[in-house]
Formats: C-alpha cells, structure tokens, sequence
C-alpha cells in the first residue's frame, strides 16, 4: 500500500520547506509514504528547495497553468509511481499533518473513494465574515447539485483512492475542488468527510486576487461543470419560462381575435412566434448537449481504461 502526498505549489519557498518538516513518514498500514510536489511556474526558489529537501517526485511547469491543470499532472504522475491512494495538502500549511491518518483511514477500510478535510468554515475563526457567507453558499449549491451533505466543498485537504483518480476527469483550468466533487456523484463514488481544524493563515490567498474574482470564477466553475455532466437538465429548465410566457401571448392573441378585436393582435402573435422559436432553441440544445454528455461518457470509459493499461504496464 502506497501514499503519495502531494503538494500544489506557486511561489511556497517560504512555507514549503515547513509543510515538509512536518508530514509523516509512516502511516498505519501503508507500507511506503511518499512526496510530491508540482511546481506551477513558481518565480521563486520553490523548486530548488523541493529538490534539496527530497522530495521523491518534483513535476515542474514551464508556464503556469493552474491547479486544475496541476490536479491532472498530479494524478497522472501519482498513478505512474504506483500510488494506491493520493493525499492533497496545500502548501501554506492551512492543514495540520496530524489529520493525514484520519483522512486515509475511510479509504484504507473500504468505506470511501475520496475524503475530505471539513474546516467547519462557517465557524472557522481563520475566515472573516464575507468568505464565511461565501463558503455556506458554494456548500450548499455544490451540496444540492452533488447530492451529498457537503460542510466544506473547497477544502484542499483531501484524499483520493486509485479507483477514484482513474474515472475522475477534470476540464478546468483554475482549480479541480468542485469538479471532482459534482464528477463524484456522476460517478457513483462514496465521498466522505472528516471534521479538522486549521492553522492561522500565513498569507492571503493566491487563488484569488480578491472576492469578487473568487466569486466569478467559482460561479463559473460550478455552472460549466454541471452542464457539462447535466446539460439536458440546465437547457430544459432554462426553457420552461419561455414556453410558459409563450403560452400566455399564444392564448392571449387567440382570445383576442376570436373575441374582442375583429382585427388581429399582431403585438402578441409576433412575440409568441420568438418565444417559441427561444424555447426551441434551448430545447434543441439540451438534446444536442444530452448526446454530446452521452459521447463524453464513452471517451471516459476509454480514458480509464487507458490509464488502468498503463498503470499495469508501469
Ligand atoms: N499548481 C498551482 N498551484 C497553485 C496556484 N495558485 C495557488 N496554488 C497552490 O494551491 C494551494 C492553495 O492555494 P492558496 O493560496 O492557499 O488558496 P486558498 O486555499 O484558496 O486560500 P486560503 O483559503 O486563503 O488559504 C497552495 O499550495 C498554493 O501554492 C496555481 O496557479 N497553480
Ligand atoms: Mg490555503
């Protein structure tokens, strides 16, 4: 039994060298622990330092691509080194080591694919209010959409089974948190959660320049990847107003010319006419999207199973 733990990293030399000193060496029925570090086109020393320090496998970036890109590294590199189960940390030391044990443990009896490190963030005394609210929020759509009660859904602190890093896919660019969460659903696997505390902040975010961005992006995030999986699902229910008010102007413009007006109500007949022809369109769309979703899902399968063909080989 192997654990990788692995750690985004852009521009950690001040901390990394830290969250190294402090991660665990051995676990309980794991015979090898291991570290990785992806470095997203640090500017600073971070690579020298993961170099210098050991770190049995350092991946570097020419450009930096994101954690949603690193996320894809990470797995790929993970799974050539043999890994049997991936622990994500981040490097600002956010996440106290003493937790790593408790967060295999679920995937070590059989009882989970992936879980995660639930900060309690609407009580965290690190967060101030606004990313307190925030954080409800995204728990809550993320929760609803993934059918799963989930306290924390942008927490980094995470482990992740072989079987869930083979079937797991993830499209975007600026973070992998939420995707794999609402991909869980879609894929049957079993998430669960452990409740952890964490250390004072070090430094502000580098994910986000500041809230609004933080907002934009992961609004983003979310309604891409749910279309992505539901697309039928987004297009039907973004159509029903529109056939709804349609029904109204059709009715209203029949009323009209068979009873009151002699003439016809062209007002009514012409915006029924573009009603329709919106509701088509979305209608169509969501078909169109639902077939696409289907083709993804076969290329998905075929993704697995290449990644399970090369495991083997490796
Ligand atoms: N690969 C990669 N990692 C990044 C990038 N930006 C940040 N990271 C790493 O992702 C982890 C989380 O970043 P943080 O800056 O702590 O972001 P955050 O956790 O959303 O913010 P806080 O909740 O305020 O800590 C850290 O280990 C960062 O080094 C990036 O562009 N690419
Ligand atoms: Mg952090």
């Amino acid at each position: 039994m192997k654990v990788i733990i692995q750690i985004p990293c852009k521009n950690e030399q001040d901390m990394l060298p830290v969250v190294l000193s402090e991660l665990p060496t051995t676990l309980p029925w794991v015979d090898i622990v291991e570290y990785q570090v992806i470095d997203d086109w640090s500017t600073d020393q971070t690579y020298k330092i993961a170099k210098s320090l050991w770190v049995h496998h350092v991946v570097q970036f020419r450009k930096n691509r994101g954690l949603g890109n690193a996320f894809k590294a990470w797995v790929t590199n993970a799974l050539l080194q043999g890994a049997d189960i991936v622990v994500n940390t981040d490097a600002d030391n956010q996440y106290p080591w003493e937790y790593i044990e408790q967060l295999v443990a679920p995937i070590l009896a059989g009882k989970a694919d992936i879980v995660i490190g639930d900060r309690n963030p609407t009580k965290s005394p690190h967060f101030h209010r606004l990313k307190k609210k925030l954080q409800w929020l995204w728990n809550w759509v993320v929760g609803s959409l993934a059918w799963v009660a989930m306290p924390d859904a942008v927490s980094g602190f995470r482990a992740y089974s072989k079987e869930s890093l083979l079937v797991l896919n993830v499209t975007s660019q600026f973070s992998y948190v939420i995707d794999t969460i609402i991909q869980a659903h879609k894929k049957w696997l079993q998430v669960d959660r452990i409740s952890i505390h964490t250390n004072p902040p070090t430094r502000p975010s580098r994910l986000f320049d500041n809230i609004f961005q933080h907002i934009q992006k992961s609004t983003a995030n979310i309604v891409r990847v749910y279309t992505m999986y539901e697309p039928f699902r987004i297009f039907f229910l973004a159509s029903v107003p529109f056939f709804l008010v349609w029904w109204f102007f059709i009715f209203r413009f029949f009323w009209l010319f068979f009873t009151i007006w002699s003439d016809w109500n062209i007002q009514s007949l012409i915006l029924a006419a573009m009603l329709v022809m919106v509701w088509f369109n979305l209608f169509s769309l969501g078909v169109v999207g639902d077939v696409i979703a289907k083709n993804r899902a076969l290329i998905e399968e075929s993704m697995t199973m290449i990644k399970k063909l090369s495991d083997r080989r490796g």
